[in-house]
């Protein structure tokens, strides 16, 4: 292609950063000249110890910066936790949130120019100054959104916030409901509705369709914004043969009274897709007016990654050609 090619791409966390990994090298080769907006999920985020934390906007910079943690797929590389053992020798809590001496660098330089009033958009532009991700990363919104999760176990039934049901109880704890807080007041970001307006390809990565993609379209506008766009939308599975890829979506699709299978992921995107990319274990998927392309969908290396990638734009450029 080599003319300025806009790729715009919703985003989650581990799964999404190293989808957008394989996509930034199959562009580099493809489009060197192409450019990716990432509009990432903001409702995992949680205030701790006073300090602000963007689990999935963090993951999404460190990944593409080059300073991720690898086998986790959060978090920094060579991490130590002296902050978080003194914190715990002061009896504080919550101790179940792995908090790294690096990673709190980030969280006080976010937290600092929130409170000098900037909007997280800002913060984010700033922080990936340093981190030079080869994206625009934009949060879905400005406003604050969390995920609570309402559970009910022997402590009684209650909400808890999406990263204590994510990380201390596992997901094992059956979500009675999923409820992103505040998303009705959210408002998109600066720069999110022309992303998806204005872009010649629209993506949506195997990120969790539920507490990642769902809660980014929840926000008033996106949506709509995503059915309305002349882009191509083009998604991939993050359920292979009936099993998430990794994470526990099936845990949230199961809140929500949704089967986890490629087929029901694909029909929860109803009215925005225009391809869908399962795997071979679920070739015979069939969504109404969806070209549905199967091929192996599991990100076991860069180089398996930035194949899906390559054949995500490829599902785009065709159904931009059968268009005529
Ligand atoms: N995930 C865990 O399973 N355990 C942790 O202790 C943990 C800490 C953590 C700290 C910072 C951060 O940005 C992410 C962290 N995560 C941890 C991952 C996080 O829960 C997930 O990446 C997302 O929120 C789910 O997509």
């Amino acid at each position: 292609m080599g003319e300025e090619v806009d790729v715009t791409v919703l985003a989650g966390g581990i799964g999404a950063a190293r989808f957008l990994r394989g996509l930034l090298a199959e562009l580099a080769e493809r489009d060197p000249a192409a450019r990716v907006t990432v509009i990432g999920n903001t409702a995992d985020d949680i205030t701790l110890f006073g300090l602000r934390v963007c689990p999935d906007l963090d993951t999404v910079m460190y990944t593409l910066g080059g300073g991720v943690h690898e086998g986790q797929g959060w978090g920094r590389a060579g991490e130590t936790f002296a902050v978080q053992d003194e914190l715990a020798a002061y009896g504080m809590q919550p101790q179940w949130f792995g908090l790294g001496d690096r990673d709190v660098a980030t969280h006080i330089v976010r937290t600092q120019m929130m409170a000098a009033g900037y909007p997280l958009s800002a913060v984010t532009e700033a922080l990936c100054t340093r981190w030079q991700p080869g994206v625009r990363l934009l949060p879905m919104t400005d406003e604050r959104v969390e995920t609570h999760v309402v559970v009910e176990d022997d402590e009684g039934r209650r909400a808890v916030h999406f990263q204590e049901w994510w990380i201390r109880l596992r997901a094992a704890v059956p979500a009675r409901s999923i409820v992103p807080i505040g998303i009705e007041d959210a408002r998109p970001a600066p720069g999110v509705l022309d992303a998806i307006a204005s872009a010649d390809v629209v993506l949506l990565p195997p990120s969790n369709p539920v507490v990642s993609i769902g809660t980014i379209l929840a926000v008033p506008g996106i949506r709509d914004a995503l059915a309305a766009t002349p882009a191509p939308v083009v998604g991939v599975s993050p359920i292979i043969g009936g099993a998430p890829v990794r994470g526990m979506a099936d845990a949230c699709l199961a809140a929500i009274g949704v089967e986890t299978s490629a087929a029901a992921v694909g029909r929860l995107y109803t009215g925005l897709l225009d391809g869908w990319l399962v795997d071979d274990a679920d070739a015979g998927v069939a969504l109404d007016g969806v070209v549905v392309r199967a091929r192996p969908l599991l990100m076991r290396d860069p180089a398996a990654t930035r194949a899906i990638a390559a054949a995500a734009l490829d599902l785009a450029a065709d159904i931009v050609a059968a268009r005529g």
